[in-house]
C-alpha cells in the first residue's frame, strides 16, 4: 500500500509528538452537507487547539492518504460517488484510484500502518440488530482486535446491538474502557445499560491501559459518553430507530448502505436532533482522544 503522510504529520510523527487520527466515511456519508464539512474542520481546530497534530485518512488517486488536506476534505464532503472504502474495499478503491472515505475499519488499518496510535470517530460500526438473518458485522471490529490503534468513540451506533457488539468484542479481545461511565455509552444517549468490565477516569489512566494493550500489537475502544447537554432521550430516539430499522427492511437497504441510511432517516425525524447530537459527539470525543494522544506522548 502506498501510504502518502502530509509533511505536518510527518514531523510530529518523527519528533515523537501527538497525532489523532479521524475517519472520513462519517465527513462524506455519515452527515448531511453542509454541516460535514464544517464539522470536520471542527474536529481538526479541537485537536489543533490541545496542540496535536490531526491527521484525517482517504483514498485518493492510488494512495492512502493520512493528513488529508483542505481541498482533499472539500472533495470527500461535497463530491457524489465517495466510495465508502471498509477494509474489503482498500484494495479494490486504491487500483481503480478513485477517491475513497475510509471507515473505522480502514482508517484504523491504514493508521496502524503510519504510526499513528490514536483515531476518533463518533461510534463505531458493530453488530446490527437482526444479525441471526443478515450476518452483518461490521469490520470495525476485527480491525481493532488486530492493530495496535486505540479507537475513541461514544460506544457504538445506536442503530446497532449493542449487547451483541460488546460480546463480540470480548471475544475478539478488544477492551472496551469506560471513560468515566461504569457503563457501555449509547451514541446519541449517555448510557446503555449494559456493564462494561474496566473504566478509567481521564486519559492518563486510558493511556496507561493503551501502552500495554498496544504493545500486545491489539486494540483497545475508549469509551466516552456524549455530553448530557447534547444527549438525546432513550426512549424517544429508540422508537425512531425501530422505525427506521423498519423503513430500511422495507426499502431492502442493507450492506454498506445500511448505516448511512439509519443515520440520515434519524437526522430526518428528529428535525436534526440526531444531527446536532452526533456532531457534539465527534466534537467530544476528538478532545478526549487527543488529552489520550498527549498522555501517550508523556
Ligand atoms: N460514526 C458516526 N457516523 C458514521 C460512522 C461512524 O458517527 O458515519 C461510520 C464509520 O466510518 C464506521 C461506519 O466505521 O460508519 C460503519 O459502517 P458499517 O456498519 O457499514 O461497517
Ligand atoms: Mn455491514
Amino acid at each position: 500500500m502506498r501510504i502518502t503522510v502530509a509533511s505536518e504529520v510527518q514531523k510530529a510523527l518523527a519528533a515523537h509528538g501527538p497525532v489523532v487520527a479521524l475517519e472520513s466515511t462519517v465527513i462524506a456519508h455519515g452527515l448531511p452537507r453542509p454541516r460535514n464539512l464544517e464539522t470536520a474542520h471542527a474536529l481538526e481546530a479541537d485537536i489543533r487547539a490541545l496542540g496535536v497534530t490531526p491527521a484525517t485518512i482517504a483514498l485518493h488517486d492510488g494512495h492512502a492518504i493520512v493528513g488529508a488536506g483542505d481541498v482533499l476534505l472539500e472533495r470527500l464532503a461535497s463530491e457524489d460517488g465517495v466510495a465508502k472504502a471498509s477494509l474489503r474495499d482498500l484494495g479494490p478503491v486504491l487500483a481503480a484510484r478513485t477517491l475513497g472515505a475510509t471507515t473505522v475499519a480502514a482508517t484504523v488499518d491504514i493508521a496502524a500502518r503510519a504510526g499513528v496510535q490514536v483515531v476518533a470517530t463518533g461510534g463505531i460500526g458493530g453488530v446490527h440488530r437482526g444479525f441471526e438473518r443478515s450476518l452483518d458485522e461490521s469490520a470495525d471490529l476485527e480491525a481493532i482486535a488486530h492493530n495496535p490503534v486505540c479507537v475513541v468513540s461514544a460506544g457504538a451506533k445506536l442503530v446497532l446491538d449493542l449487547a451483541l457488539t460488546l460480546e463480540r468484542l470480548e471475544t475478539l479481545g478488544v477492551p472496551v474502557v469506560g471513560y468515566g461511565t461504569d457503563e457501555f455509552p449509547a451514541f446519541y444517549v449517555r448510557s446503555s445499560g449494559l456493564p462494561l468490565a474496566h473504566r478509567v477516569n481521564d486519559a492518563l489512566g486510558a493511556a496507561r491501559i493503551a501502552k500495554e494493550q498496544l504493545a500486545r500489537g491489539a486494540g483497545m475502544l475508549v469509551a466516552v459518553p456524549i455530553p448530557a447537554a447534547a444527549s438525546l432521550d432513550h426512549d424517544e430516539i429508540e422508537d425512531e430507530v425501530m422505525r427506521a430499522i423498519g423503513a430500511a427492511e422495507r426499502a431492502g437497504v442493507r450492506g454498506a448502505e445500511l448505516t448511512p441510511y439509519l443515520l440520515r432517516a434519524l437526522g430526518e425525524a428528529t428535525g436534526g436532533r440526531a444531527l446536532e447530537a452526533n456532531v457534539a459527539l465527534l466534537r467530544a470525543n476528538a478532545r478526549v482522544a487527543a488529552q489520550l494522544a498527549l498522555a501517550l506522548c508523556a
